[in-house]
C-alpha cells in the first residue's frame, strides 16, 4: 500500500488526473485492486472499473457508481476517497479490512465522462452525456433516464433539448449500454447496487419509476434510516430516506430501479450534500467531511449485506 498521498482528495480532479489515477493506484496496491475497462463512450473514452477486495473464493459484491450526472463533482470525488480509505485502512480498520477480505468492491469512478469533461472545458452545469441526436441540435441524453425500468414513462422528456432527456430508446447511450452490461454478466455476484448522486442529502431506493413499494420494503427502510444514523453520527449531516418516487420526484428510467428489477434487492442512490445553498457548486473544502459521512453510511450497507 502507497502513494495515496500524491493524489490530491481533497480537490476536485479532471478527467486526466482521475484517469491516470486509476492506472497508479491499481499498479501500487496489485493485492488489493485491479482495474479493467468495461467500454467507451461516446466520444471514445475508455470505462475504468476498479475492483476492490483480498482475493478469494465465492466472494460477494458490491457495485457503485459514481458520475452519472456531470455536474455533481462530489461523487467522483467520493468514489476516489472510498478507494484511498480502503487502501490506507485495510488491515488498521476492522470493519474495512472484513469487509475488503470477505466481499468485492467494483467501483466505478466516472461512469458519465463525456460530459464530466464537458463541465472542466465549456459548461459546468453540464448533466447529461454528450452523444448526438437525430434530427436535433441538443445534445445528449440523461443516463439516470436511460435505463429500463418503466423508461421514460414518467419524470422525463422525450424531447432531446431537455435535461431529462431519456434517449432514443432504453441504453441507448454507450456508457447506460456498457454499466447495465457488467451488470448483467455478473449478476450472480453483485447483491448490492450503490449509485452516487447530488445534491439533496437523501437516501434513496426503489421505486422512483413507480408508487409500488419494493417487495423489501421494510427491510431497505431500516437499512437506509440505520445507514443515515451512521452518517450523522460524524457531522449530524440530516439525511431522508425512502423510495425515490415520494421522497425525491418520480422518475423513470433511474439505474437503481433497473438493477433492483434484475434482482439485486439492495438498491440505492445517495445524494450526497448539500440541500442547495451551493447545490452542484459544493466547495473542495466539503469534499473530507462529506466523503467520511458518506463512507459510514456505505460501509455500514456493505456490512449488512455481507451478514446477509
Ligand atoms: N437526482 C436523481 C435524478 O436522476 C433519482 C434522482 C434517483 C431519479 C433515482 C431516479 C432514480 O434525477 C439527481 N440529483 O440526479
Ligand atoms: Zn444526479
Amino acid at each position: 500500500k502507497a502513494q495515496t498521498t500524491s493524489h490530491s482528495y481533497e480537490k476536485y480532479n479532471d478527467w486526466e488526473t482521475i484517469a491516470a489515477w486509476t492506472a497508479d493506484i491499481a499498479a501500487q496496491n496489485p493485492d488489493l485492486i485491479s482495474r479493467s475497462v468495461i467500454g467507451e463512450t461516446y466520444e471514445g473514452r475508455s470505462i475504468y472499473l476498479l475492483k476492490l477486495g483480498k482475493s478469494g473464493q465465492n466472494k460477494k459484491a458490491i457495485f457503485m457508481d459514481c458520475g452519472f450526472h456531470a455536474r455533481e463533482w462530489i461523487s467522483p470525488a467520493f468514489c476516489q476517497w472510498f478507494v484511498k480509505e480502503a487502501v490506507d485502512t485495510y488491515g488498521e480498520d476492522t470493519v474495512m479490512t472484513t469487509l475488503l477480505n470477505s466481499l468485492d468492491f467494483y467501483v466505478l469512478p466516472v461512469i458519465n465522462i463525456d460530459g464530466y469533461v464537458y463541465t472542466w472545458t465549456n459548461n459546468r452545469m453540464w448533466r447529461k452525456t454528450r452523444s448526438k441526436n437525430a434530427g436535433s441540435t441538443c445534445i445528449g441524453a440523461d443516463l439516470n433516464r436511460n435505463f429500463d425500468a418503466g423508461w421514460c414513462t414518467t419524470g422525463a422528456s422525450n424531447q432531446p433539448c431537455d435535461d431529462t432527456y431519456c434517449g432514443s430508446t432504453a441504453e441507448s447511450e454507450k456508457e447506460a449500454k456498457a454499466l447495465a452490461d457488467f451488470i448483467r454478466e455478473h449478476l450472480s455476484t453483485i447483491k448490492a447496487y450503490l449509485t452516487i448522486h447530488s445534491y439533496s442529502q437523501m437516501l434513496l431506493f426503489p421505486y422512483s419509476y413507480s408508487y409500488q413499494l419494493p417487495s423489501n420494503y421494510e427491510e431497505l427502510n431500516s437499512i437506509a434510516k440505520a445507514a443515515s444514523k451512521q452518517l450523522a453520527s460524524l457531522y449530524n449531516t440530516d439525511y431522508s430516506c425512502g423510495p425515490g418516487a415520494t421522497t425525491i420526484y418520480p422518475a423513470a428510467g433511474g439505474s437503481d430501479d433497473w438493477a433492483y428489477d434484475q434482482g439485486i434487492k439492495y438498491s440505492f442512490t445517495f445524494e450526497l450534500r448539500d440541500t442547495g445553498r451551493y447545490g452542484f457548486l459544493l466547495p473542495e473544502s466539503q469534499i473530507q467531511p462529506t466523503c467520511e459521512e458518506t463512507l459510514l453510511a456505505v460501509k455500514h450497507i456493505a456490512n449488512y449485506v455481507l451478514e446477509h
